[in-house]
């Protein structure tokens, strides 16, 4: 039997941190090298009573190219403990199916067509960081520098894994990295959205909170 695409679609794992003035030395430390530096603008969308982030389904437009992040278990969260797990589908009618199911309408022939209205909107500079590959391991790791334009910052260590018994071993991968980095918290740090919500769109943002969405 094919996979379905759900299945098969990559598990980004994500851990975030504060990053401190040391934090690039740390990098060359360990021997990362900046990939790349990219600036972007990210809309993300929902219904006015946010049933996609309640739902933990984030949609956004990155420049010009629609992109969703969602739990990779129906019904389940995202964020555990610190670390994050999310399926990314940028296929429109994948998206519009996920989006879809969410809302309980049926399909429009596009996105836009939901009639969503924008939740946040902000440009990120980004400087994007890969670490050497470990012996024995294929597992690419990357780390991201981020500042967005509302006067933010905020780090991230990434991997993408194939499969759900991948998971946990890659969340110990980022939690050890984030140990040598320096950067280690143990609980989990806000991200750029939670962060405009909480300063542009406190109602939002609370109702959010209060469902431990974000
Ligand atoms: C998943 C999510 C949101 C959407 C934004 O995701 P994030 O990883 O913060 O953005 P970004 O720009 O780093 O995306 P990338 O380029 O890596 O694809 S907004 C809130 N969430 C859920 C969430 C959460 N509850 N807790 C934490 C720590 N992160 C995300």
């Amino acid at each position: 039997m094919a996979p379905s695409s759900h299945l098969s679609a990559p598990i980004e794992v994500e851990r975030k941190f504060i990053p401190g003035p040391e934090v690039e030395k740390s990098l060359n430390a360990i021997g990362a090298k900046l990939l790349k530096e990219i600036t972007f603008r990210d809309c993300y969308y929902d219904s006015p009573d946010l049933r996609l982030a309640l739902a933990d389904y984030w949609l956004r437009k990155r420049e010009d190219s629609w992109e969703l992040k969602y739990p990779p278990q129906i019904g389940a969260r995202g964020l555990t403990g610190a670390s994050t797990q999310y399926l990314e589908v940028t296929q429109e009618n994948q998206i519009i199916c996920k989006i879809s199911e969410v809302l309980g309408v049926p399909s429009p022939p596009n996105i836009e067509a939901f009639g969503l209205g924008e939740l946040a909107s902000f440009v990120t500079r980004r400087r994007r960081f890969q670490l050497p590959l470990e012996e024995s391991s294929k597992t690419k790791v990357v780390v991201d520098l981020d500042e967005a334009d509302f006067g933010f910052e905020v780090g991230e260590v990434e991997v993408i894994v194939e499969t759900q018994e991948e998971v946990q071993n890659a969340m110990q991968k980022l939690e050890d990295i984030c140990k040598k980095l320096g950067v280690f918290q143990e609980s989990a740090v806000q991200g750029k959205v939670s962060m405009f919500l909480k300063l542009n769109r406190a109602e939002h943002y609370k109702q959010l909170i209060e469902a431990h969405v974000i």
